[in-house]
C-alpha cells in the first residue's frame, strides 16, 4: 500500500488510474488496439495490457498495420490481428493505447464507432478522444504508464508483461538516449529486469539484428543523404524502387533515422520515404533538442514528441522535401534567433 502511495505522488492525481482500471476490468469483451505503424511502445503496451487482462474475459488486439519483424518474437505477439481479420465488431469497450488522435488508428477507428474507449497515451497533443482519458505527458512512453497502473493496481508484472514493458520504454526513449530518458523511465526498466525481462536479449533483437535486404536499403538510402544549413540538417530518402529492388517493407525502416540524426552537427534529420499509400510521402523528424520538431509536424497535420515526430504529405518525393525543408529552415532560424537573445 505504501508502494502505490508513492506511484501516486509521483504521477498525479489517483482518479484517472482508477476510472480508467475500473472500466478495463469490469468490460467482458475489449478491443485492445494502438496506431497505425506498429513500433515498440505501441506493441509492448499493448500486449501488457493483453497479458493483464485476458483471464476471465474477450480480449481481441486489432492493429492497423505490418510488424516491424524486429518485435516478431515479442510474446503473445501472434495476438495481434489486422481490422481486416476481426470476428466480432461488439465489444464492451475499446482500450487505445499510444495513439494521439482517433484518425490514428487507421482501419480500426471505424470498428471503435459506438464503443467506449478508454485512451491511455503519452503524447502532448493527445485530442482526449477517448470516454476515459488517462494522458501523462511526462511519462517517457505509454509503457511506463501502464507499468505504473499494474503496479497501482496490484496486478503481478510476469516475464512477459515485464518484456513487453521493457520493449516499450527501451524503443520511446530511443534505447535511453533521449531527452524522455527520465529517472522515472530508467527506475521502470530496472522494476521489469527484476521482475524478468532480459535487457541483452531484448536489445540485441532490437538494434543487433539485421537482414541482408534491410542492409542493401540502408546502402541505397544513405547514397542520398544531404546535409543543409551548413551541415545542420540532414536528409535521407527511401523511394519505392528502392523497397522493391531490395524487397523490403517500409514498416521495417523505423531506425533508419538514426542514420541522418547521428551525424555531429546536425541539429535536425529528416527521412523521408513514398508511403504504403500511392502518392504520398512519409516523413520522420529528428531533433537534438534545439528544435522542435513536434510543431514542424504540426504544420504538416503529423505531430510526437519535440524530438521525434512525423508526417505524411502529398508527393511527389522533392516537392515534399522542399516543403518540408522551408519550415525547418523557418524553425532553426527562429531557434537562432531565441538562442542569441
Ligand atoms: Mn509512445
Amino acid at each position: 500500500m505504501q508502494e502505490n502511495t508513492d506511484i501516486c505522488k509521483q504521477t498525479g492525481d489517483l482518479t484517472d488510474f482508477d476510472t480508467a482500471w475500473r472500466e478495463m476490468t469490469t468490460a467482458s469483451s475489449i478491443l485492445i488496439t494502438s496506431h497505425i505503424r506498429a513500433d515498440g511502445d505501441s506493441l509492448g503496451s499493448v500486449m501488457a495490457v493483453w497479458f493483464a487482462l485476458k483471464e476471465g474475459r474477450n480480449a481481441d488486439i486489432l492493429i492497423d498495420s505490418d510488424i516491424p519483424y524486429v518485435y516478431a518474437s515479442l510474446p503473445g505477439i501472434e495476438q495481434v490481428r489486422k481490422p481486416g481479420a476481426a470476428d466480432t465488431t461488439q465489444w464492451d469497450l475499446v482500450v487505445s493505447l499510444d495513439t494521439a488522435t482517433k484518425d490514428r488508428l487507421g482501419d480500426v477507428a471505424r470498428l471503435t464507432e459506438g464503443c467506449r474507449i478508454v485512451n491511455i497515451d503519452h503524447h502532448p497533443s493527445n485530442s482526449a478522444y477517448g470516454d476515459v482519458n488517462l494522458i501523462r505527458p511526462t511519462a517517457s512512453s505509454t509503457g511506463e504508464i501502464i507499468h505504473q497502473m499494474l503496479k497501482w493496481a496490484g496486478c503481478a508484472i510476469t516475464p512477459e508483461i515485464a518484456e513487453a514493458l521493457y520493449t516499450a520504454i527501451l524503443t520511446d526513449t530511443g534505447r535511453f538516449l533521449y531527452f524522455n530518458t527520465t529517472s522515472s523511465a530508467l527506475r521502470a526498466a530496472a522494476e521489469l529486469v527484476d521482475a524478468g525481462a532480459r535487457p541483452e536479449i531484448i536489445g540485441a533483437r532490437i538494434y543487433k539484428s539485421n537482414t541482408l535486404p534491410l542492409i542493401k536499403l540502408r546502402a541505397l538510402a544513405l547514397s542520398t543523404l544531404r546535409l543543409y544549413e551548413e551541415g545542420r540538417v540532414a536528409v535521407m530518402e527511401i523511394t519505392r524502387e528502392m523497397f522493391r529492388e531490395t524487397g523490403t517493407r517500409p514498416i521495417d525502416t523505423q531506425i533508419f533515422v538514426d542514420i541522418p540524426a547521428g551525424i555531429d552537427g546536425v541539429e535536425v534529420a529528416m527521412m523521408i520515404r513514398d508511403a504504403d499509400r500511392e502518392d504520398t510521402v512519409k516523413a520522420s523528424l529528428r531533433s537534438k533538442g534545439y528544435v522542435n520538431v513536434n510543431q514542424i509536424a504540426s504544420e504538416f497535420g503529423g505531430g510526437g514528441h519535440s524530438e521525434a515526430a512525423g508526417c505524411e504529405l502529398p508527393g511527389p518525393m522533392e516537392t515534399v522535401a522542399e516543403r518540408l525543408l522551408e519550415v525547418i529552415r523557418r524553425h532553426l532560424k527562429a531557434a537562432d534567433e531565441k538562442h542569441r537573445r
